[in-house]
């Protein structure tokens, strides 16, 4: 059913928005946020024909652009031989299907599309199931529309004709497919939670990249570790989670993971679909929100993202905000201040710096020190091993131990104290 959804490479699009004052910022539509819909086309693998902006006070209830609104866009899709609009503000399903009718040809708006995108990018199979819960979530209300589309075509009034029992029966096929698909997420869930259970107790910091959707957040991850991850010029490019360690002292080590891409008008069933991705957010210790200073709209996109995390639960979460891509960036100064930093993921300018502000919020200040234990203190050494991290023992006329200690911990041994380390 979903291979009919796909955007096929050959489609070719008119692209409508709506800018009315009535509609919030994330249901509305201006010229900006059409580009970026032309933008996601293009990552569909589809072709932009033609771009129509609609300024209106309040959305049609029925057509959402008004009666003569959809009648020029006809127009345009029957001159322009295009065979497929898509709407940059979400259609509710009654008016999506409408426009189909009036209109012709297949209607969708920007969640569908991006659901679209996600379908292709999904690799893993984590990916998968979270993309194919997410468009069985999507398809849920639009039944109905589809089916009495159908019933239309074949005359079927009123009573509960064939259509109405083939939509009973596709309800409940959906049903059950998505009781399945979380069921399968669960699991999944319950594996990263022991890795989760597992990095807790090895006290190693976490640190997730965070950001809009081609901010640089994998050119980051692989320029700080080498990770490898493909980093292209094109929307979600990165839907799995890509943990790495990263050095930060020679003392302090911490993981780091590079995560799905956010963007405005998110399709709430992929962020749902998608908690156990993102819950990375949740339990990081610190945040590096990754925003392309290079972009005029890089405010817009920022707020996104801030929205995003708050809703994901993560508001507490400490944050560094990393302004990147400062080697395209033109205007006079870049946002500076505490918890911001300015970078270049790709010509490496600013990542020493990132690497000490990451190092001032998660190194505990943890020292590796040589102790000198008696052989009657041997307790203390099952308290090094509980406390810290020991990397040496060697049993000559004491106890000799190399360990990384916090300053608490040496505070009770410093009697002990061979050699202080760096
Ligand atoms: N000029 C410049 N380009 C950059 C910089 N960082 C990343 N890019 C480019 O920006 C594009 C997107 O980079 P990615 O690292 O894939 O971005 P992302 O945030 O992981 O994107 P998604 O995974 O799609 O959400 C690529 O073409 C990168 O080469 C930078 O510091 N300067
Ligand atoms: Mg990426």
């Amino acid at each position: 059913m979903f291979d009919k959804s796909e955007v096929r490479t050959i489609d070719r699009a008119v692209l409508v928005g709506l800018n009315a004052p009535g509609l919030s910022r994330e249901e509305n539509a201006d010229e900006r946020s059409l580009e970026e819909l032309a933008a996601l086309l293009d990552t569909a693998g589809g072709t932009c024909l033609a771009t129509v902006l609609q300024n209106k006070s309040t959305p049609d209830p029925r057509t959402f652009i008004g009666e003569g609104k959809a009648a020029e866009v006809k127009e345009l899709v029957h001159s322009l031989g295009a065979d497929l609009v898509i709407f940059d503000n979400p259609l509710s399903p009654s008016q999506q299907r409408v426009l189909t009718e009036e209109l012709g040809v297949t209607v969708m708006d920007r969640a569908a599309l991006i659901l679209d995108i996600f379908a292709k990018r999904a690799r893993t199979s984590e990916g998968r199931l979270q993309v194919a819960l997410a468009q069985y979530r999507y398809l849920l209300p639009r039944l109905t529309g589809m089916w009495k589309h159908l019933e239309r075509q074949e005359g079927a009034i009123g009573t509960r004709g064939p259509g109405e029992t083939q939509l009973e029966s596709d309800r409940r096929h959906i049903h059950r497919k998505i009781a399945k698909l979380e069921d399968e997420l669960r699991d999944v869930r319950r594996v990263r939670s022991t890795q989760r259970e597992r990095r807790e107790k090895n006290e190693v910091p976490v640190v997730a990249i965070v950001g809009y959707t081609n901010a640089g957040k994998s050119t980051l991850l692989n320029a700080l570790t080498g990770a490898g991850i493909p980093a292209n010029d094109r929307l979600f490019d990165t839907l799995d989670t890509t943990t790495r360690t990263l050095e930060i002292s020679d003392t302090c080590t911490v993981l780091i993971s590079d995560t799905v891409g956010f963007i405005s008008k998110l399709p709430h069933q992929l962020v749902d679909a998608f908690k156990a991705t993102l819950e990375e957010l949740t339990f990081a210790d610190l945040l590096l929100h990754v925003i392309d200073a290079s972009d005029p709209c890089w405010r817009e996109q920022a707020a996104v993202v801030d929205r995003l995390i708050i809703e994901l639960g993560a508001a507490e979460t400490p944050r560094l905000e990393v302004f990147n891509k400062c080697d395209k960036f033109v205007g006079d100064i870049l946002p500076h201040g505490e918890d911001m930093i300015s970078i270049s993921a790709k010509t490496g300018a600013g990542l020493d710096g990132l690497r000490q502000a990451i190092g001032r919020r998660l190194d505990d200040g943890a020292h590796r020190v040589e102790l000198h234990l008696p052989y009657d203190k041997g307790g203390l050494l099952d308290a090094l091993y509980r406390e810290a991290k020991v990397e040496k023992v060697d049993y000559g006329d004491t106890i000799e131990v190399t360990a990384v200690c916090t300053p608490k911990t040496l505070g009770r041994l410093s009697d002990y104290l061979a050699q202080k380390g760096e």
